[in-house]
């Protein structure tokens, strides 16, 4: 039988509070609260996966482990074209440590140039997972179709958001007001799956 998901407490099972912020605003109209990863201090799970699927049924599933509460993930990441598809599931990693997104945006510029491709599209793709504490799992991936600019616009959002120009869009993610972007962004794409299968 189909598992549903009942309005109450859920775990958002990420460390990105940029990501927490688009979640809040995508479930907790549903009647969802959301508690995140940081707010309960949880440990950070190494994403030893190859996939965008993979990784975030294994963040889910630490956290569903971790609290005894279903819990909700998103693991996601700009693919680009030109090159073959990364950074994708390195996105984050790309940006170094401590976390530096123009570093991570100048990098993926550096090699779309060095390409000497004037292709410039790309795609931000997300996996949602649930997992429930029974080990049950649910997981839905989103895209949304785009072309990169450089210099980075904007100040909303986070990440590759200021590069990034969504298909019929003349503006960045990065300067268009959160609503507009939560509406038609790959987290929202995945969202809409999930929202369709659960509900
Ligand atoms: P958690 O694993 O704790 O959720 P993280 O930032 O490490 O946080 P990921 O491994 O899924 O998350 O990495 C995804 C990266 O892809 C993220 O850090 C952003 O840089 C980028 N990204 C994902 N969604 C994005 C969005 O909506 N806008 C801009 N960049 C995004």
């Amino acid at each position: 039988m189909r598992r549903k998901l009942e309005p109450g407490r859920l775990v958002a099972a990420t460390h990105n509070a940029g990501k927490v912020v688009e979640l809040c605003d995508l479930f907790e109209p549903l009647g969802y609260q959301i508690k995140s990863a940081i707010e309960l201090d949880l440990d950070e799970p190494e994403e030893t996966e190859m996939t965008f699927t993979g990784n975030a049924i294994l963040k889910a599933r630490a956290a569903a482990i971790a609290t005894g509460a279903p819990a909700l993930s998103d693991d996601s990441g700009l693919a680009v074209n030109a090159l073959g598809g990364m950074p994708g599931i390195y996105s984050a990693r790309w940006a170094g440590q401590p976390r530096d997104f123009y570093r991570a945006m100048q990098k993926v510029e550096t090699a779309l140039q060095e390409t000497g491709s004037d292709d410039r599209s790309a795609r931000f793709i997300c996996a949602l997972a649930i997992v429930w504490p029974d080990d049950e799992e649910l997981v839905f991936e989103g895209t949304v179709e785009g072309n990169l600019v450089w210099p980075p616009r904007g100040e909303q959002g986070f990440g590759y958001d200021p590069m990034f120009i969504a298909t019929g869009e003349d503006i960045t993610f990065g300067e268009m007001e959160p609503a507009k972007k939560h509406a038609m962004s790959h987290r929202a794409d995945a969202f809409e799956k999930l929202k369709a299968y659960l509900l």
